[in-house]
């Protein structure tokens, strides 16, 4: 008997089709974030990485431009089981020539489009509200000079129309996410005026009417910035109260909340309330610091709030985190493995049996059987997965990312 045959009747003895748990995992797409590849610089020499986030460490090999980030791109996608999408932010436009952020087209992402389409990728989309002269303060959409707000409007709503293109062209929703550093490191003397002119911006942005179909829009919250630790616009209350009543998505990042609150208990609350929600999976280290994704227990409750809520369907998952000072293929490649681990070991968990210990108050079934789950032979599982999947299994992918980097990314 095999080690997966094995595995297969352990499971089965607690009602867990194994095989159906491999059919469900390989239809479950993840975004992978394009700005891990370049610690989020983009395509437009736009100079320093702002708006309170950073990527610390100086790794080398990072991709410089389209061809370098898409062939590093492709050399994870080769080690990660599963059929994907693409996350890009606005600044990773492919023009011959500088387009301001305010009249980028549909056309400016070809490329990307191209790309996609050959591998039968998905793309999601972001606008890029930071690291621009017109975001030097830190203030876009909640700006209290009009014309730096029309120009960030007239940013997104760019952005819209490209994300709903890339929808269209490739046969499948793409999410844009919007997100701002908007914020004041010092404590203001006024909360209300820039949340109403968020408000005012997002309702503009919002007002045209695109395909539904093809196009989910999402606002993403936080709750400070480096530089940005007394105030942040849009916070989690702005944006949960905008999106209940706008139709929009919220997208959840689990390292925009304070500490000790996690995202997977917000999970079920959110579903209760709306269709479908957006996640940006990172690991906050003492801060929001964008850690590459482990399996640690947080990233496995996310992925069983995600099962026991029957949700695979309505929580669109994305990654977010941007570490300079490691491979940054192997970055990614880490990240969407445990990703899909924490999912997969969710599948395998007999959630109906340990919610009946709950609701029966047998709170000792509980406790043991969620601890016994633990050394469940699911390895076994995974192995089998990455098998079919053809990609390497277990750590046997290093190897590829470490003969990439000699044979390319040393070069650069
Ligand atoms: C920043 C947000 C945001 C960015 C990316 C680059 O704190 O998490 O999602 O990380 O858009
Ligand atoms: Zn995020």
């Amino acid at each position: 008997m095999s080690y997966y045959e094995y595995a297969k009747e352990l499971y089965a003895g607690l009602g867990i089709d194994t095989e159906a748990v491999l059919n469900t995992l390989a239809n479950v797409k993840i975004s992978l974030h394009c700005w891990q590849g370049d610690d989020v610089n983009g395509f437009e020499n736009a100079g320093e990485l702002s708006g309170g986030i950073a990527a610390t460490g100086n790794y080398p090999g990072k991709a410089r431009n389209f061809e370098e980030l898409t062939s590093d791109l492709d050399e994870a996608l080769k080690l990660i089981p599963g059929t994907h999408k693409v996350n890009l932010h606005a600044s990773y436009a492919v023009t011959d020539r500088p387009v301001d952020r305010d009249a980028l087209r549909p056309e400016d992402f070809r490329a990307w489009v191209d790309y996609a389409k050959d591998r039968s990728l998905g793309l999601d989309f972001n606008p890029t509200l930071f690291s621009h002269p017109k975001a030097a303060d830190s203030l876009t959409l909640s700006h209290s000079d009009p014309a730096i707000r029309r120009f960030w409007v007239d940013h997104c709503k760019c952005c819209r129309r490209i994300a709903e293109s890339f929808g269209r062209e490739l046969g499948q929703p793409s999410l844009d996410n919007i997100w701002i550093p908007d914020g004041y490191k010092e404590v203001p003397a006024d909360r209300l005026g820039p949340r109403m002119r968020l408000k005012e911006s997002l309702d503009e942005i919002f007002a045209e009417k695109l395909d539904g179909s093809v196009l989910y829009d999402s606002v993403e919250s936080k709750v400070f910035g480096i530089g940005l630790e007394a105030y942040t616009v849009g916070s989690h209350e702005f944006y949960m109260n905008y999106a209940a009543k706008n139709g929009v998505l919220c997208l959840l990042d689990n390292g925009h909340f304070h500490p000790t609150e996690t995202v997977s208990d917000k999970i079920p609350s959110m579903l209760l309330f709306s269709d479908k929600l957006a996640l940006h999976v990172t690991r906050p280290m003492r801060w929001d610091s964008d850690h590459v994704v482990r399996l640690d227990d947080e990233l496995r409750e996310i992925a069983n709030e995600i099962v026991r809520c029957n949700a695979l369907d309505r929580v669109l998952i994305g990654l977010d985190y941007f570490d300079a000072s490691i491979n940054r293929v192997a970055a990614w490649v880490i990240g969407m493995r445990n990703m899909e681990k924490a999912l997969l070991s969710a599948l395998l968990t007999p959630h109906a049996t340990i919610k009946a210990f709950q609701d029966a108050g047998d709170f000792t079934s509980l406790l043991a059987m969620q601890e016994e789950m633990k050394s469940y032979p699911f390895a076994e599982v995974w192995d089998e997965y990455c098998r079919r999947q053809e990609v390497p299994a277990r750590e046997s992918w290093l190897a590829e990312v470490q003969k990439y980097e000699r044979d390319v990314l040393s070069k650069r």
